[in-house]
């Protein structure tokens, strides 16, 4: 089993979330898990991120992980056999025997902020990423507990979807962000969108800071940062307003 950070601790030793990761191109979490927040989670020991390279478990000398599929049809089928072998290596760092197992395909459910805030709590989550056309149909039957897609397009894998899934969890985690980074993640756990930020200098371009924001007025200065969010949502994601649209849709 191929192992990402080295530095892996078994799970009775964790405090924290243990993402469990089976692709077949580990190498692509490698520069993901090295850098700002995620890289700061892992180095806090608030989450340990294992990534497991499903071919490891391929057992013949091409290390064969697809196959055609039976009725014919173009592409290949991720192997029934493999993917539980790999989920099965994991056992032995693992605590929980029923965690969560999720599926990354665009057939599955939206992935959404509700998700994101759900998946957070649970300390063992084990994350397949789909390649190919699909995956056996047996294996998302037995072994398959949550389905994800994080939007209508169709990716070459999983691999880049479930990179979206775990940032979007870890900065959930308590004592991930310092109190000023989760003031931040406040402003958009409300459902809307956030509202225009300026900086130095006053005046760019023509185009002046708007005086309420130098005025020092703190509570004038909230209001219209609220009524912008409200303003920016009902123009660009009228659908966010609508009420539910942010739940997990189950
Ligand atoms: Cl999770 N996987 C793939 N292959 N494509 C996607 C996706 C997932 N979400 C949107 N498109």
């Amino acid at each position: 089993m191929k192992v990402f950070p080295v530095t892996q601790k078994v799970q009775s030793e964790m405090e924290g979330l243990s993402i469990y990761v089976l692709t077949i191109f580990p190498g692509l979490f490698e520069q993901f898990l090295r850098y700002g927040i995620v890289k700061r989670a892992i180095e806090k020991d608030l989450v340990s991120i294992i990534v497991v390279n499903i071919r490891d478990v391929a057992y013949d000398k091409h290390k064969t992980v697809d196959d055609t599929p039976y009725g014919g049809g173009a592409g290949m089928v991720m192997k029934p056999d493999i993917l539980a072998a790999s989920l099965k290596s994991t056992l032995p760092f693992r605590e929980h025997r029923q965690p969560r197992v999720i599926l990354l395909t665009p057939q599955g459910k939206r992935f959404n902020q509700s998700w994101a805030n759900k998946l957070s709590l649970f300390n063992e989550i084990i994350l397949i990423c789909g390649r190919y056309r699909a995956i056996d149909e047996r294996f998302r039957q037995l072994y398959v507990t949550d389905e994800l897609s994080i939007g209508d397009y169709v990716l070459s894998g999983g691999e880049y979807a479930s990179m979206v899934v775990i940032d979007a969890i870890i900065r959930l985690i308590p004592g991930v962000l310092n109190d000023f980074e989760s003031g931040i993640e406040d402003s958009f756990q409300n459902g809307l969108l956030d509202c225009p930020w300026y900086t130095k200098p006053e005046m760019f371009e023509g185009l002046r800071v708007p005086d309420v924001l130098l005025s020092g007025n703190h509570a004038d200065i909230k209001k219209w940062r609220q009524e912008q969010s409200v303003k920016n949502t009902r123009l660009r994601r009228p659908d966010l307003l609508k009420n539910g649209s942010d739940e997990v849709n189950e």
